[in-house]
Parts: C-alpha cells; structure tokens; sequence
C-alpha cells in the first residue's frame, strides 16, 4: 500500500499539499528545458532528476499537466508487439509499470487485466501467431488461442459477431494492463518537482534558437520569455510538426484525430482487455465499471480534438455486434486527441541533426503504454548525448535510410 495512504489516514488534518510548486518567474537558463508536460516529457524530467542527478531542468507545458493525449487515450498497456525492438522496449515498459505507484507513493490504479486481440480473418490469425512466436522468443507470455477458449473466457460475447465477422481465435496476453492516465502525469510531476525540477504550466514555447552555425540549440523562446540552454527535448505528440519547423527539421509524422469514448458505470462484468483490428473497437472497464472504448483513426489529417457522432454511432454498432446485451447502456462522454502517426507506427526517438535537440515523438495511437521506458530511455540520452540502446530502432534517419521498423500488424488500431 502507498505509505502516503496511510499516513493521510492517520493524520488529525487532512487538507492535501499541493501536487507541484508553482513558479511565478522562468529562470534566465536551464541544464535542460523539456517541452511537453505530458507523460512523456515529464518522466523524462523525473528519469534525469533521479537517475541521472540533473535538476537544473524546466519542464514547459502551453496548458495543464497530462491535458494533451496523456489524459486522452483508453490506457492499455502491453507488450505484445512484433518487432524484436518494439518487444523489448515495451517490456522493459511493463516491467517499470510494476513498481510505479510505489515509487511515486501514489495510486495509479494499476490493473493487470489480460488482453485479447481477437482475429476474424485467416491473414489476422497468421498475424497473431507470428506475433506469439516473436513474443515467446523474447519470454513474453503470449499465445495464441482458438475460438472456444475465446467463448470460455467471455461467455457473454457473441463469437459469431451477428454473423457478420466470426472469431476464428485470438492472440491472448496474460500481462495487458490498465492504468489511470492522469495519476501517471501527476505521479511524475510531483517526483521530478519535489527533486527540484521546475514545471511552468500556461506556458507555450513559440520558437527554438540555434548558435550562429545553426547546427546547435541556444534556447527557448516562450510567451512568458527567453530561456538559455544547450538541452531541448521535444516531447509533444500532436504538435511535433509545428515544433520541428521551429528547427528547420522534417519528419514523415502526420497527425490524426483519435476518438473515444467511455459509457455509464455498469457492473462489473469484463475483466480481459478485447481488441478487434477488423471491427475497429477495444473496451475494457474501469473499477469503477465505466466502459472505456475506442476505434480507428479518423482517416483524414486534422490538427484538431473535435469528436463526431458518426464515430459514436459506429463505434456503438460494432460494440453492439460483439456484446449485444449492452443496448440499453447509455454513452456518457466522447472525445478525441491528435495522434502523431509514422509510417512505420514505431516512434521517433533520441538524437537529432540539431546539435542539443533530442526528439521523442511519433507516438500515436501507441505512447502511453512507453512512458515510464521513454522517460527513462530518453533522461539516459540527454544526459549521455548517446541513445539509450533500447531506442537505437527508432532514430529518425531510419526513414532516410528506408530502414523502418514495422510495427503496423501489432497496433491496435490502424486506418
Ligand atoms: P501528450 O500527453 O500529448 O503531451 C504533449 C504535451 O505537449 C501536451 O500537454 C501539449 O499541451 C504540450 N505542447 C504542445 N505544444 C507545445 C508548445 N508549443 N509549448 C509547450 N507545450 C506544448 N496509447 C497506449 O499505449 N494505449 C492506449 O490505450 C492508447 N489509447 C489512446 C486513445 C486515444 C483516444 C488517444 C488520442 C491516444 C491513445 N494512446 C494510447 C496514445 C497515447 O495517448 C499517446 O501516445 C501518449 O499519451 C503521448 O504522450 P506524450 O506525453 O508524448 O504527449
Ligand atoms: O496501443 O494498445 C494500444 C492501444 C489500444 C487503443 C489505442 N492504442
């Protein structure tokens, strides 16, 4: 149990302090200055003030802590991919999430559930075994399973999807998890905060200056002012593109709204976490019985969070094809975040041709399962000016080299 709990517990008063110090003036300079206060940037400014001793860092964020695509997504976690790089990175990611709430000494609510990626099509079952051999290489606990253990496990699943799709198996993965998103944003805020890191909310980063030769970073430019300093990680999912032109760099992210939505608290009645890539829908439930969904992404390039009804209808219809008693269940909320999608669907990280500039981006659909790995992947390149080996097949000069790391088949949702 977190000690904080307890001690909150006995305590005669009980109002909480306050989660991150508020700074009312940026500093001139900093060892570092991360842009992005979501999970991402600030496990990085945890990772580099713990692991690596560097606190000298401001972690500057246009909005609120967690508001972009980290309190957005559906917070699945697993590491069932298909690549050997994107396997080992996102099991060092699991093995992390192990230990987080106790080192935070905060509740994330971290909950191993087991995940079903359910295959209707011949070609989607080969694609599931491959990724179970790939996995069992690795020590991964995957398998694939038949339709029967499928109806075993979810008795109250139409297997045969209305007749329109039948199940024909599923690749199962004993560790897929779930989390509460804002409480990993906090947790790392508050950690890097209390180790001296500064995070200046309502604070937007308007241009990245370069030395003389323009081949190395001097600074920040912000709308509260200029900030000195030979460090700058980009961590912003949604926005890479805007702050990449920033530097005069390119990258093959596009950006692509992501919708979901959650319905009204029911009983609990689905442990397992349930993809389907072919129906275009993933649901699991919240211990406070909310079910939590989401489908593909909207096909369009948009630099927008606007959600739609007709993702809402569709979605409910597939929903309703594999759980047809949940008719009567009302949705309650939708949304959608910015997703930045590669071509590969592998992230973007590490070193960049800008001296100073390190990049964690092309997140998409897939990132927040990799915060706690990311943030200490990425500490470990800023703090060495070396990627992290775990990363070393997602630099951003593999598209030059058309060396890409395809990790299209293991994505829970695709175009
Ligand atoms: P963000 O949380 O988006 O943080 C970037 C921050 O940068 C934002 O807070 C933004 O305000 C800030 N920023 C931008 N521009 C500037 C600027 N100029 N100056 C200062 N700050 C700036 N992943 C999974 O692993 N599992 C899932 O189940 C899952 N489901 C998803 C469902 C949806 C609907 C969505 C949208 C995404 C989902 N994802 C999922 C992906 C995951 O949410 C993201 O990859 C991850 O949260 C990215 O974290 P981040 O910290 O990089 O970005
Ligand atoms: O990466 O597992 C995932 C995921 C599920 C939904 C969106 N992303």
């Amino acid at each position: 149990m977190p000690w904080r709990l307890l001690k909150f517990a006995l305590k005669s008063k009980h109002p909480e302090p306050r989660m991150f110090t508020a700074h009312s003036e940026l500093k001139e300079s900093y060892d570092a200055v991360i842009i992005g206060g979501g999970g991402h940037g600030l496990a990085a400014a945890y990772y580099l003030a713990r692991d690596h001793g560097i606190t000298n860092v401001a972690v500057i964020e246009k909005d609120y802590l967690g508001g972009g695509n980290t309190a957005r997504n559906t917070t699945i976690i697993r590491s069932n991919y298909l690549t050997p790089e994107g396997v080992r990175f996102y099991d060092e990611s699991v093995r992390l999430w192990q230990d987080l709430s106790q080192d935070f000494d905060l509740n994330l609510f971290y909950s191993t559930r087991g995940h079903y990626t359910l295959a209707h099509t011949d070609s989607a079952v080969r694609t599931m075994r491959w990724r179970a051999e790939v996995n069992k290489h690795f020590g991964i606990n995957s398998e694939l399973v038949d339709a029967q253990a499928v109806q075993r496990a979810l008795p109250m699943m139409d297997i045969t999807c209305a007749g329109h799709a039948p199940i024909l198996g599923a690749l199962y993965h004993a560790p897929g998890a779930i989390a509460r998103h804002d409480a990993v944003a906090w947790g790392y805020g508050r950690g890097a905060d209390r180790r001296g890191v500064e995070i200046h909310q309502q604070t937007e980063v308007l241009g990245i200056e370069t030395d003389a030769s323009g081949s190395r970073v001097a600074g920040v430019l912000t709308n509260r002012g200029h900030i000195a300093t030979r460090k700058v990680l980009c961590a912003v999912a949604g926005s890479t593109p805007r702050l990449l032109s920033m530097v005069g760099l390119e990258s093959p992210i596009s950006i692509h709204p992501l919708q979901a939505m959650v319905s009204e608290p029911v009983k609990p009645w689905l442990d397992p976490i349930i993809v389907s890539g072919s129906l275009h829908v993933y649901v699991s439930q919240t211990a406070r019985g909310e079910l939590v969904m989401g489908a593909s992404l909207d096909p369009y390039e948009l630099h927008s969070t606007r959600s739609t009804l007709d993702f809402a209808e569709s979605l409910a219809a597939h929903m309703l094809d594999l759980f047809p008693f949940l008719s009567d269940v009302k949705v309650v909320r939708q949304w959608a975040g910015m997703a930045d999608m590669t071509p590969d669907f592998a992230p973007i990280m590490g070193k960049t041709p800008i001296e100073g500039f390190y990049l964690d981006a092309g997140w998409g659909t897939w990132g927040f399962k990799a915060t706690p790995v990311s943030g200490k992947t990425m500490s470990y390149t800023l703090a060495n000016d070396r990627p992290h080996p775990l990363i070393e097949g997602f630099s951003l000069d593999r598209f030059r080299r058309y060396e890409l790391t395809g990790e299209k088949g293991a994505a829970s949702v695709g175009h």
